[in-house]
């Protein structure tokens, strides 16, 4: 009798673990089909995509210090004859002033031949002096002379939660030669910033790491190439990927390079 009562107490015991073991499982399993489910909800959608250039001036000046003439040049390559046109004198320049985002590379001929050298953002003395004849205005995060960009319009997808900025990540593959270049960012490297052109705190600044993305706010993100150079009349697929959330693919037909072309609805 005292065997068979054990017995019967052994087993309730046994039976209340199991029990308490496939209810825990249970559990488990719903909540990991409710972490998969906010997963693929964090989803950034892209609403569209412009070709655009970085503002940026280059300051060619008479004089050493700023001064005597002065003529301003913008991205892009500029000839003896462009030079001049813009009120330079040719072989007559001292002082290279390079905003914020800008390069420039100085000439000694009209034709992009002679001497050459490269002055980054600041104010320099042109050395050698009183030489210079033609420029070419470069923004160093893209390799094309043209200063070749993306503006990218994004939002968060329907029934995402709010997201931190800075799990936001873009990335570009493309052919590049013989090989494949890619250039990848999150959106608070890349520089965004609201469509109002604030962050989200109403503040004149871009995203900082931190800062809340939720859901109706409308964002745009510049993504530059360093990598991968396309041109005009490539497909470029482009990957939008939240940390712990959803990748999102879209394909950029780059049918024109002109700034202000909007990749997505422009013929
Ligand atoms: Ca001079
Ligand atoms: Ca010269």
């Amino acid at each position: 009798m005292i065997v068979f009562i054990a017995l019967i107490l052994v087993a309730a015991v046994a039976s209340t673990v199991i029990i308490n073991t496939i209810q825990d499982t249970s559990e488990n399993a719903e909540s990991t089909v409710l972490d998969v489910r906010g997963e693929l909800s964090k989803k950034v959608l892209v609403e569209g995509a412009y070709i655009s250039e970085r503002d940026c001036t280059v300051v060619i000046w008479e004089h050493g210090g700023a001064a005597g003439w002065s003529a301003s040049f913008t991205v892009g390559a500029h000839t003896g004859a462009a030079f001049v046109a813009a009120g330079g004198t040719d072989n007559a320049a001292s002082t290279v002033v390079v905003d914020d985002g800008c390069r420039a590379i100085l000439y000694e001929n009209s034709d992009f031949s002679g001497w050459e050298n490269t002055y980054e953002v600041g104010s320099h003395a042109i050395n050698p002096n009183d030489q210079l004849s033609s420029l070419i205005v470069q923004n160093p995060s893209s390799r094309l002379p043209q200063g070749f960009e993306l503006e990218m319009i994004m939002e968060l997808g329907l029934g995402s939660p709010p997201i931190p900025a800075e799990t936001v990540r873009w990335s570009v593959s493309c052919k590049n030669g013989t090989g494949v270049g890619l250039d990848s960012e999150d959106i608070v490297t890349s520089g965004s910033r609201l469509l109002g052109d604030t962050n989200t705190l109403g503040d004149d600044s871009d995203f900082v790491a931190g800062e809340i993305i939720e859901y109706g706010m409308v964002f745009k993100v510049p993504v530059s190439f360093s990598n991968c150079i396309p041109n005009s009349g490539i497909n470029l697929p482009l990957l939008l990927h939240v940390d712990g959330g959803a990748t999102t693919n879209v394909n950029l037909a780059l049918r024109a390079t002109a700034q202000g072309t909007n990749l997505f609805f422009d013929p």
